[in-house]
């Protein structure tokens, strides 16, 4: 809001620039200075997002063709500078500093202290980390795991930052253990859309490429935040705007990054403070309001249809491809538009005035991110997106179809390459056959089931490949005590996080290399692969020498802790690690369809796309066709009749990468060094006689003993919704609420109370 409603509020202040510009260069000079590393941190920069170089690990967002000088954003900067540190976690640090002092420290500084830089193990003598040498910290691990009853004990969870490469040798260590527990960050991102893209259309992922982005006619942006989580895209939709593509975007919140841009790469631009608008409809709906926005944009259509004699709707492409139509209208024809006015937030004319726009224009692309899966009904969502983008046949033709923004740069890949609790039988058939084993058939745990695993002692030990589970996660306090019973736990990671001081019996932290840093085999260095969010598969290869001469790559800390777990297990890991490209053959030979001649395609290329079959209307369902698929009612959450609740989503600031925080700032929604605050609706601060700047307590509805401190900010936000920085807001946040099919934790619209603390004892 670029008024004065929080005036004398420390640290807010309206922010009136676009995204990107001049703003966004001095953010990436202050972000390589505080690590350290301004003149190499630039050097390393000129190898971001080019052939030869290695791929940001910001966000899954691809590359362009061919690639611009320099191609990174801001927040792609920090994250390479965040990894490039001059900092250093050593050995003199943990000799410095008990696990209990640790806990202590703000996430944000246990992260700072720097690279990890050699193995560690916990020593509850002295409640230190202390180093050990890589062979004894295998050893420990491979005597405890091969100790167990059964090998569900064991839980192994992935962060998506980890490569194809990486996470095809632990779904095989795990695999030939005898586990499929992979509960892994998609557990609580993107698994709605791989639950209910598949039933709607085959495929669990992008049906578009970038190049689509230049002949689609609108682009439909439902619940993500580019400017922040995928800055790059900001230039694909500044180019679109510019050449007349509509942009709608559906958002609780008003994000800079969806209104104006200022491309940092444009000179004209940067030089006359001139910008790009982006969004020219922007609605904001009520959090949790999409199923019923949805319906409301789809009744529109019906309506005009109706009106038209059939000429909004593709008809001939509904009875050539679809199934379910005549269904599908007559649930949106008994939904409401008194309900869906009331569910969604907006008013039916906001709703008729998009679905113009959206019949109007000859392609359309729908982009959408957490808004949209992090919610109770996610997969269903989901689905009635799919269900919106089929309507008028915009799935499978140039400058259509639907458009997840993944996460983690290889989140996407890492699914692909087997990290999934559930995998299919042929993917079975294919890993136990080529490697002569007999994989678990049994569906192993997601997050969701694998922190109440370890909290009834059902799992006694989890392997972290990267990530920050724990504070990942809901209720961290619960992951947290039930970790500290675990008989061990393991870290592969760069830096030190909270989930590392929950320790095991047995605590072992693991080092590893980034995608920055070179990772030599046998003297080679070495190539990874990662897959973006419009299913390219790209190689990726380090440029800097790495943080400590005692750093392992991933792929080879998982052939150790495999060699110490399975020395008669029939699989040769230090054959596998010597070169890489073995790794990729064998993937190629588990997953023929798509990765046949893996090694050549990288070597001619650098990259291929795997190829999507909805995008050319196949549809891999079970009946052979594109399904229209029902959700029950407007998935209205029965807490919202409740006058004394409100919704609040959780959101990522513009300097964090997920439980990493760069700084406390969030420049484009006007936060300075703070991350305490509660952005609340004008009229839910004013009927709850509230002033901006106050303490506020805020409880979890459902159990008050959750509960945490913020300050009221006033944000142009619907009534009854509000907002706060993940993963601060965990602590509010109960296990048991999440979306059915998928098991994602609904992040996005946790029932609140709100409660004053008194404003004199407690200053802003
Ligand atoms: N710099 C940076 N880049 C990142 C990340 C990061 O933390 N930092 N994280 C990476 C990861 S793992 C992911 S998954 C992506 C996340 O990328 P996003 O999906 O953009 O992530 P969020 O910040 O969670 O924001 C989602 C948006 O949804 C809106 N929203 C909230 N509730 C609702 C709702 O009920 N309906 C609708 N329609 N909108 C809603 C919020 O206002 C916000 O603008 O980004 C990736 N890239
Ligand atoms: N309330 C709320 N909760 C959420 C979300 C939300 O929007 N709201 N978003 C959810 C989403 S979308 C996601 S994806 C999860 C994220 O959950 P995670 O993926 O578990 O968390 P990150 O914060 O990305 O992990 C950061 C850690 O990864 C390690 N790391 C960094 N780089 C590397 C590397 O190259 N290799 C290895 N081995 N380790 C590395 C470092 O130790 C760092 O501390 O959080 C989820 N939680
Ligand atoms: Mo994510």
């Amino acid at each position: 809001m670029a008024d004065d409603s929080n005036k004398g509020v420390r640290g807010i202040k309206p922010y009136t620039w676009p995204a990107g510009g001049w703003g966004s260069l001095r953010a990436t000079g202050r972000a390589l200075n505080r690590q350290g590393i301004l003149l190499d941190g630039g050097r390393t920069l000129g190898h971001l997002n080019q052939p030869d170089g290695f791929d940001c690990m910001s966000c899954a967002w691809p590359d362009q063709h061919p690639a611009r000088h320099f191609e990174f954003c801001e927040n792609g900067a920090k994250a390479v500078a965040w990894e490039a540190t001059s900092h250093r976690a050593d050995t003199a640090f943990f000799a410095a500093h008990t696990v209990e002092a640790l806990w202590g420290w703000p996430d944000h500084d246990l992260e700072d202290a720097g690279r990890l830089t050699t193995p560690l193990a916990y020593d509850a003598q002295t409640d230190k980390y202390a180093p050990i040498e890589w062979d004894d910290a295998f050893a420990r691990i491979g005597k405890i795991l091969r100790g167990f009853d059964h090998a569900d004990r064991l839980e192994l969870y992935t962060s998506g930052r980890a490569s194809n490469e990486a996470a095809f040798l632990y779904q095989l260590f795990g695999r030939r253990f005898g586990t499929n527990n992979f509960p892994d960050c998609s557990n609580m991102c993107h698994e709605p859309t791989s639950a209910g893209m598949p039933k709607s259309v085959g495929v669990g992922k992008a049906t578009v490429t970038l190049e689509d982005f230049e002949t689609c006619d609108a682009i439909f942006c439902i619940g993500h935040n580019p400017g922040t989580n995928h800055p790059r895209m900001l230039g694909v939709l500044s180019t679109a705007a510019r050449r007349g593509c509509s942009i709608v975007a559906f958002n609780p919140m008003r994000e800079r990054g969806l209104e104006r841009f200022a491309d940092p790469q444009n000179p004209v631009e940067m030089a006359t403070l001139g910008s790009t608008e982006l969004a020219n409809h922007y609605y904001q709906l009520n959090i949790g309001g999409d199923v019923a926005m949805l319906k409301g944009l789809m009744k529109s259509l019906l309506a005009m249809d109706d009106a038209d004699g059939g000429k909004t709707l593709d008809h001939a492409f509904i009875a050539e491809h679809t199934n379910g139509f005549a269904q599908l209208k007559a649930d949106i024809e008994a939904s409401d538009w008194t309900d869906i006015e009331r569910v969604s937030g907006l008013p039916r004319a906001d709703l008729e005035a998009a679905a113009r726009v959206y019949a109007d224009a000859k392609s359309v692309i729908l982009c959408y991110g957490m808004g949209i899966t992090q919610q109770r009904h996610g997969t269903a969502n989901v689905q009635q997106i799919a269900n919106l983008l089929l309507m008028r046949g915009n799935i499978g033709r140039p400058g259509a179809g639907m458009s997840p923004l993944r996460g983690h740069s290889n989140v996407q890949g890492d699914r692909t390459v087997g990290i999934n609790h559930h995998p299919s039988d042929e993917f079975l058939d294919r890993l136990g056959a080529h490697f002569h084993f007999t994989p678990p058939r049994e569906p192993g745990h997601t997050v969701i089931d694998a922190i109440p695993a370890m909290v009834r002692g059902d799992a006694k030990a989890l392997i972290c490949l990267g990530g920050n589970l724990a504070v990942a996660a809901p209720d961290p306090a619960t992951t947290f005590a039930a970790m500290r019973e675990l008989e061990l736990t393991v870290h592969i990671a760069t830096k030190l996080n909270r989930t590392h001081l929950a320790h095991g019996r047995e605590s072992i932290i693991l080092p590893c290399l980034g995608r920055t840093e070179i990772d030599r085999q046998a003297g080679t260095p070495q190539r990874i692969t990662v897959e973006d969010s419009m299913c390219t598969v790209r190689e990726s290869r380090g440029s800097r020498e790495p943080g400590s001469p005692e750093l392992r790559s991933e792929c080879a800390i998982i052939a150790g802790i495999a060699n110490a777990t399975l020395p008669d297990g029939g699989i040769d890991w230090n054959y596998l690690i010597g070169d890489y490209d073995r790794i990729r053959d064998a993937i190629a030979a588990v997953l023929p369809d798509i990765f046949a001649g893996f090694n050549e395609r990288l070597r001619l290329t650098g990259d291929f796309y795997l190829r999507n079959p909805a995008r050319e209307r196949e549809w891999h369902t079970a009946s052979g066709k594109a399904e229209f698929l029902l959700a029950a009612g407007l998935a209205e959450e029965s807490h919202r009749s409740n006058p004394d609740i409100l919704t609040l989503t959780t959101i990522r600031s513009h300097e964090q990468f997920n439980t990493t925080i760069y700084s406390s700032d969030d420049r484009y929604r006007g936060v300075f060094g703070r991350r305490d605050v509660l952005f609340m609706a004008p009229g839910d601060v004013h009927a709850r006689k509230l002033v901006p700047g106050q303490r506020v307590v805020v409880s979890a509805a459902d159990n008050a003993a959750r509960h945490i401190e913020l300050t009221v900010v006033v944000r142009e936000l619907p009534t009854g919704s509000a907002a706060m920085y993940y993963p601060e807001s965990n602590a509010l946040i109960s296990l048991d609420r999440f979306d059915g099919p998928s098991k994602v934790p609904a992040f996005k619209s946790v029932p609140v109370r709100i409660t004053a603390l008194d404003a004199a004892a407690h200053p802003t």
